[in-house]
């Protein structure tokens, strides 16, 4: 819905239809008031969903044609980019609105507003769910956040508050500063309260990933998986998922794509950060030199720290890598991804070829290459010409 393009409404279709198909359990109680037959042949014989809320999740799992046959393994990828609100970070809204609210911290309807610092897909998902949910939404980022987040949030109805571009360690910081402004609310209102999402720390952040986007995969594949492999923001998707998958499917590997400039490979491969002066304050602005946004990342989250002793291992992807593989998916399977789904798609065929065929790989499209067309897609040259890349010019 929010994203007008028909391609996601035709991903949406598809999600509902991978439900009724692929969740039986969660349909027992409409298949015993209807015929079966009927429901599994008919495709839209789908119950009626009650607002936004119930969109979110159960997305559907797509084998990626040209990847699977170019590397003879099975690359399968969980379509989050089929979230209403066009990416993963609606489950995370939604757990840390419904988190919130089972804690008594707040009240839908009744003013309050969840605050968040964010320059990304999480404040757009907020901005749904909030609204879907009876609270309003404020997003604190930095001023040079492109306009079109700008329109889109506000056009959620969410109070937008640019503040200056600054290091992590600045109390005017973008994070900082929505933490300042819940606390300001509680301070100065009597009636409605100020929430701090929270999403790098909190830890509905990855245990919603625990909960049900690890579950999901493994119904969808049937617990017949070798690698699960995806880059790291917050680090919630790679540590939930892992920490539900790990236990359950002997052998998994599980490996992290990371952008160029992220420390996270470091601290994987050799178990330090990229650059410990950078915890000191004196890092550029741009914490991580990277075209990729969402994943990523100079410092150690509570979110990611859960979960990086479930990590086996971690692929580099450069942005040049990314830009190339981005043009290949379109060219090759009419797929318009964004870049930090670029990226986990450089490293699963990088994967696929250290490992040999005959691998079931599983990897996530977050969010549509709609939402990077001024950053990362105006860098990826023109598309649609001669199918003319082949996966070892992509791969340096
Ligand atoms: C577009 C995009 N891809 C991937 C991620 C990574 O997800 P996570 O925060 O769960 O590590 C994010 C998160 O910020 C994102 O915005
Ligand atoms: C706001 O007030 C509530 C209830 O007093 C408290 O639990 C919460 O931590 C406060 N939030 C902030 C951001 O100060
Ligand atoms: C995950 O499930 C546990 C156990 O049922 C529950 O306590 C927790 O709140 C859930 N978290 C999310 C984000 O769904
Ligand atoms: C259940 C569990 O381990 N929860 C942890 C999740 O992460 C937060 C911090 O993000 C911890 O405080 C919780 O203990």
């Amino acid at each position: 819905m929010l994203q007008c393009s028909p391609s996601s409404s035709l991903l949406l279709g598809l999600a509902l239809g991978i439900l009724v198909s692929s969740a039986p359990s969660l349909l027992s109680c409409f298949r015993e008031s209807s015929s079966k037959d009927q429901s599994e042949n008919d495709p839209d014989s789908d119950f009626i969903k009650h607002g936004i809320p119930d969109l979110i999740g159960h997305t559907p799992l797509m084998q990626i044609q040209s990847l699977s046959a170019a590397t003879g393994c099975t690359i399968l990828a969980k379509l989050e980019l089929a979230n209403p609100g066009g990416s993963a970070k609606d489950r995370i809204a939604l757990a840390i609105i419904e988190h919130a609210e089972q804690k008594g911290l707040i009240r839908p309807h009744s003013g309050d507003v969840v605050y968040e610092g964010t320059s990304g897909s999480t404040g757009i998902s907020l901005a749904m769910v909030c609204r879907a949910k009876g609270y309003r939404a404020h997003i604190c980022l930095p001023s040079d956040t492109s306009v079109e987040k700008i329109n889109l949030l506000e056009k959620l109805g969410a109070v937008v508050e640019k503040v200056p571009p600054a290091g992590i360690v600045d109390k005017r910081q973008y994070v900082n500063m929505a933490r300042t402004r819940a606390a300001q609310h509680n301070a100065s209102s009597s009636t409605s309260r100020g929430l701090f999402a929270d999403q790098f720390e909190n830890e509905a952040n990855w245990t919603a990933h625990y909960n049900h986007t690890g579950p999901e995969i493994f119904k969808q594949t049937q617990g017949k998986l070798d690698v699960f492999i995806t880059g790291a923001g917050t680090g919630g998707t790679i540590s939930g998922v892992s920490r539900f998958l790990k236990p359950r499917v002997p052998g998994l590997k599980v490996v992290l794509a990371d952008p160029q400039g992220s420390g996270l490979f470091n601290k994987i491969k050799r178990g330090v950060m990229f650059d410990v002066v950078e915890r000191e304050g004196t890092r550029r602005r741009h914490q991580v030199d990277t075209l990729v946004e969402g994943i990523g990342i100079n410092r150690l989250t509570k979110n990611f720290a859960v979960g990086s002793a479930f990590i086996d291992d971690a692929v580099r992807v450069t942005d040049e890598e990314a830009l190339a593989m981005a043009r290949y998916l379109v060219e090759n399977d009419g797929i318009f991804a964004g870049s930090s789904s670029a990226v986990n798609f450089v490293a699963a065929v990088k994967y696929a070829r250290k490992i040999g065929p005959g691998h079931t790989i599983v990897t996530v499209i977050c969010d549509s290459g709609a939402r990077h067309l001024s950053k990362f897609w105006k860098d990826a040259g023109s598309v649609g010409g001669e199918i003319g890349l082949d996966l070892d010019s992509i791969l340096k």
